[in-house]
């Protein structure tokens, strides 16, 4: 079912496999254009212009598109006790790993007598998180959006996610549950462009503008993203789901296998990429495939994910070369069933998250293991990082020098910013040593 694309006798570095190896074809800057006079009309015409995309979009217009909080409350009574307990787990796991990911959250330097900088991390004041519908509304996003943020300490928390049809127009009664337990009131029934853009222009008498839009969505939802990026900030632009794996004759078949049907689950432009010198394995997951497949739910879309130009087997001739493509790739999910698989793990550099054997499947990490499942999809994964606590904090410098500590340095700042014939620079520091020197004078 997978293409095999075989590199053994195509040595390189990592660099010189990124233009090798298959990716989706994700252009955003296409739907850029679909998405400006979306923007631009909810800009202008608010709620007016939610009413007409939820209708021509999600061919429904909720009754209102706040979520009243009647609405939060029933889908929480009616949840099943036994999917509550595992929403709960999969909370406490993330709620757990955002604590550590916290860290320091100030640090103060003494450079010299009366000399201080200062770092504090101050959370973003509002922030509006999205929560895709689509082929399969994801409930787990909620988690993953939520929880990194109120640990953060963000004040303000919005969420929106698409009315359905089927729920009289409201998002998914699991997204509704999982809201009201984590507490979250400010829910709106609104998807797409069309959400992203209420967020970043607020939405007079509707939802007042956010700060901050994250979470995952389809290429209308990241186009929307990054055409109001800049008077509003973004996470990263979360694409279509990826998994690489890198695998080794010790690797099992079944669970190779069923590891890349999951993801190619997702979408019909999923990719799934295994990377491994093992022929025998590719035979036996190539027989896995042919059994798995046909009996998904989802056949058809998994069949056109994996048979699709951005899946590919790639044969390297070991597993140095096997670091070297999959460290290219730079998946969104990297998956290692590999012997020392942790010590491989070591060796990663580019990977969104990274799965360490057998028992630790990319599922897992989708719901509960603790770790994020919203990620830098591709490629992004060599420069940018998945959604966590960090994502919803900034880094402020506080500066505190006295009047002997600037004096101590100034000559040589008035110089440096003569060097660059910015002489106001230069004449802010002057006043302040003239000022100095006076005192000393005359003290
Ligand atoms: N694998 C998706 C996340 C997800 N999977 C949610 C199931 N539900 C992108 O990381
Ligand atoms: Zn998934």
């Amino acid at each position: 079912m997978l293409r095999t694309l075989d590199l053994r006798n195509r040595a390189g570095g990592d660099r010189d496999y990124r233009d090798l190896l298959p990716r989706a074809e994700f252009d955003v800057d296409a739907a850029v254009e679909v998405v400006r006079p979306i923007c631009d009309a909810v800009r202008d015409h608010g709620e007016h212009a939610l009413r007409e995309y939820s209708e021509r979009f999600d061919h429904v217009v909720p009754e209102r598109f706040r979520v009243p909080a009647e609405a939060l409350g029933r889908a929480l009574n009616e949840l099943d006790p036994e999917l509550r307990a595992a929403f709960e787990t999969s909370i406490t796991r993330r709620r757990t790993v955002s604590q550590a990911e916290r860290g320091e959250t100030s640090v103060e330097v003494e450079l010299a007598p009366g000399a201080h900088v200062g770092q504090r991390m101050i959370p973003v004041g509002r922030v509006g998180l999205y929560v895709p519908g689509g082929l399969a509304p994801l409930a787990s996003s909620v988690i993953m959006n939520v929880v990194p943020a109120q640990v953060a300490g963000v004040g303000s928390l919005a969420l929106a996610s698409p009315p359905q049809r089927e729920f009289g127009g409201l998002p998914h009664p699991n997204i509704l549950a999982l809201c009201a337990l984590l507490g979250i009131d400010e829910v709106y029934a609104v998807g797409g462009a069309q959400a992203v853009a209420m967020f970043a222009h607020g939405v007079p008498g509707l939802c007042p503008r956010v700060d901050l839009i994250t979470g995952p969505g389809n290429i209308y939802v990241v186009a929307a993203k990054r055409l109001l990026k800049g008077l509003v900030g973004i996470d990263s632009e979360a694409g279509t789901t990826e998994i690489g794996i890198l695998a080794d004759d010790s690797a099992d078949p079944v669970f190779v296998a069923a590891d890349l049907v999951s993801q190619a689950e997702h979408d019909p432009n999923a990719a799934a990429v295994l990377v491994t010198d093992s022929e025998p394995l590719v035979a036996a997951v190539a027989a896995e495939l042919d059994r798995q497949v046909p009996a998904s739910k989802h056949a058809d879309r998994i069949r056109t994910a994996l048979t699709g130009p951005q899946s590919a087997v790639i044969m390297v001739a070991d597993l140095e070369q096997g670091l070297d493509v999959i460290n290219a790739y730079a998946a969104e999910h990297l998956e290692l069933q590999v012997r020392d698989a942790a010590g491989v793990a070591g060796r990663i550099r580019n990977a969104g998250a990274i799965f360490v054997g057998s028992y630790s499947p990319v599922s897992l990490g989708d719901y509960s293991a603790g770790s994020t499942h919203v990620l830098p999809t591709g490629g992004c994964a060599c420069h940018s990082s998945g959604l966590n606590v960090k994502s919803f904090l900034r880094a402020v410098h506080v500066i505190d020098y006295d009047a002997d500590a600037l004096a101590a340095i100034g000559h040589g700042v008035e110089l440096f910013a003569e060097a660059e014939d910015l002489p106001a620079h230069a004449a802010a520091i002057t006043a302040r040593l003239d000022r100095v020197a006076d005192r000393r004078g005359t003290g």
